[in-house]
């Protein structure tokens, strides 16, 4: 299926929006690329593995669970990667309240299983690691950048400091080539439907197609550095193309509350969102993260990085392609404000 002196990646998370990504830009690149899924996502194609749909029959995709280093290893074994990418994690933080217990089990050791198994069978394969902006959590400082100490309110938070310490742990004790992305929000029309930015969008289109009258949101004061996933797994490969490994903030550098992103996702349709929008105290989450706003000088200055998408384009793009998908014209405006 291969050719012989193609570089192999191997991607954990390869059927979300990340790696839905980062595989279609490795396939660009030449690489043969391998994905870890959980048996049900090959069982349940049309739902699971939806997201990889255009490249489907261009990637070998391997069974495995994070919660068995056997079935780890196994992989990485036949395999043999040149490059990992560990994007797999429970990542949907106000989950993490619901069941702090799995969401710790297998963030923490899915890592440490993914990163034992490469350092003990292709130990010169370089790594990469899913680190967030919810490490900094309750920032003592705007805005954050590697230096800024880590503070997580959620158990997510802790599972990803957890993450970076191993990998910066495995980088220094033996010596692995490992990198940690601190990715701060990222986003686009595959974003999961249980993030804001997509709950907003699909909410808009719902609403122009007349399905819905009603968007019901938490806490629309936080503030988020936005910028578009596909321009985030970029980075991510800069980061394993590098001749030493290190860590790297990847955000914007401007943040926005969640109410500005749903006012100009309402306006972009024509809409006042103040006639669909229901404050739900159910969704504000136990401890909140209120500000994040990341400063990627290093990525820039290091990896030749910076984001392309500014916020407005983001949004519009994620309101049309929602709008598509329920068959109905965006009707979106040229300009908002
Ligand atoms: O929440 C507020 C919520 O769930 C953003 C993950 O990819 O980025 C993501 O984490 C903000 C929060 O993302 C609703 O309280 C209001 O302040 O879209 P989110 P997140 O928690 O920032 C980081 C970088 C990751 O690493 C994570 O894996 O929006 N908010 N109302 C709401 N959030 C949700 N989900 N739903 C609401 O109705």
């Amino acid at each position: 299926m291969f050719a012989m002196s193609q570089s192999k990646a191997l991607i954990s998370g390869i059927t979300g929006q990340d790696g839905s990504y980062l595989a279609e830009f490795l396939l660009g690149k030449g690489y043969e690329v391998h994905g870890i899924v959980r048996r049900v996502a090959i069982e349940d194609p049309e739902h699971r593995l939806a997201r990889l749909d255009a490249i489907r029959s261009r990637i070998k995709l391997h069974a495995a669970s994070l919660e068995s280093y056997a079935s780890i290893h196994q992989v990485v074994a036949n395999v043999r990667p040149d490059e990992c990418y560990h994007l797999a994690a429970q990542s949907f933080v106000s989950y993490s309240f619901d069941d702090e217990f799995s969401t710790l089990n297998a963030n923490i050791n899915g890592t440490h299983y993914m990163l034992a198994a490469v350092k003990n069978v292709v130990p010169q394969c370089r790594f990469y690691f899913a680190g967030s902006s919810e490490m900094f959590g309750k920032a003592e400082e705007v805005p954050q950048n590697e230096r800024t100490r880590f503070h997580p309110r959620s158990t997510y938070g802790i599972s990803k400091v957890a993450g970076f310490e191993l990998t910066r742990n495995y980088r220094e004790a033996y010596g692995l080539h490992g990198s940690n992305g601190i990715l701060f929000n990222h986003e686009s029309p595959r974003r999961g439907y249980e993030f804001v930015t997509r709950k907003i969008t699909s909410g808009v289109a719902r609403v122009v197609a007349g399905r819905s009258s009603e968007l019901r949101l938490g806490n629309l004061d936080a503030k988020r550095d936005w910028g578009h996933a596909r321009e985030y797994v970029e980075a991510m490969w800069l980061m394993l193309q590098q001749e030493q490994p290190d860590d790297y903030v990847i955000a914007t550098g401007e943040t926005h509350t969640v109410r500005e992103f749903v006012e100009l996702a309402f306006g972009l349709a024509g809409l006042n969102y103040r006639d669909y929008v229901a404050p739900d105290p159910e969704l504000f989450r136990p401890a909140e993260v209120n500000v994040l706003l990341g400063d990627a000088s290093r990525a820039k200055e290091k990896l030749g990085w910076s984001p392309r998408t500014g916020f407005e384009a983001l949004v519009r793009e994620m309101v049309e392609a929602d709008c598509r998908l329920l068959g109905v014209e965006p009707k979106v405006r040229a300009r908002v404000g």
